[in-house]
């Protein structure tokens, strides 16, 4: 029997389907995604946004995986020119909760190599072309909500690189209509974190966390930044 493996040059030569990336905010990882409202670590959360960009999948190719080769003998592949990584790639803000209630925010849509995605690394994205009117201007991370019954609100502006990795070794099956989710786990994300500690220290009434805050809690803010690529998971919908 031919074998009829080839080296590729760079063009997608996998057989396809459509897929979806979308991202969702959870409590825990154990945590069913119902409706319940959002409390972690004393912080009851009511908003979180989160702004991508730069988004890099790779897979084990399906064609790879029926041929029977052990996962450690395999290439991982990078999804390179697929619709599903261009379309996921383009800058956006996407709101994961809402009043407190956690949503699918689509982060992209397209065609895209069958197999299983072990890893879906994106870049944060800080927005800068919305107006400053939007609580998201110049921010790409934002979560709102209350401390000890006052308003608070943690906020990065960093666009570090952040690898989401799936739970499992052998990745997610991508296949007829798949949707792959960024899974961001807050207690994960304030692990390590006493919300009931941060400060209103300027005492207009609203705890405020990120970068140049005038409530200081910078050491709350470093914490929870260390946390956001450990807090960010791959998983199937
Ligand atoms: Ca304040």
């Amino acid at each position: 029997m031919a074998s009829c493996s080839k080296d590729d040059d760079g063009m997608p030569t996998d057989p396809q389907t459509q897929a979806k990336l979308s991202a969702v905010a959870v409590e825990s990882g154990s945590s069913s995604s119902s409706s319940a409202r959002v409390e972690v670590s004393g912080f009851a959360v009511s908003q979180f946004s989160v702004g991508t960009q730069d988004v890099d999948m790779k897979y084990y190719a399906e064609a790879d995986l029926t041929a029977g080769i052990s996962l450690g003998d395999l290439q991982l592949k990078s999804a390179v020119n697929a619709g599903l990584q261009s379309s996921s790639s383009s800058k956006k803000s996407v709101v994961l909760i809402s009043n407190g209630e956690s949503k699918f925010g689509v982060i992209g849509e397209g065609g895209t190599p069958e197999g299983n995605y072990t890893e879906v690394a994106f870049k944060l994205y800080k927005s800068t072309e919305s107006n400053a009117n939007d609580p998201m201007y110049q921010k790409s991370l934002l979560i709102t909500g209350e401390i000890n019954g006052k308003l608070a609100q943690v906020w990065t502006e960093s666009e570090k690189s952040i690898r989401a990795s799936s739970k499992s070794s052998t990745g997610v099956d991508v296949s007829e209509n798949t949707e792959m989710v960024l899974q961001f786990e807050l207690d994960k994300l304030f692990a390590g974190v006493n919300m009931g500690t941060a400060l209103d220290a300027n005492g207009d009434g609203r705890i405020e966390i990120g970068p140049n805050s005038p409530d200081g809690n910078a050491a709350i803010l470093a914490k929870i930044e260390s946390n956001l690529e450990t807090a960010v998971s791959l998983n199937k919908r």
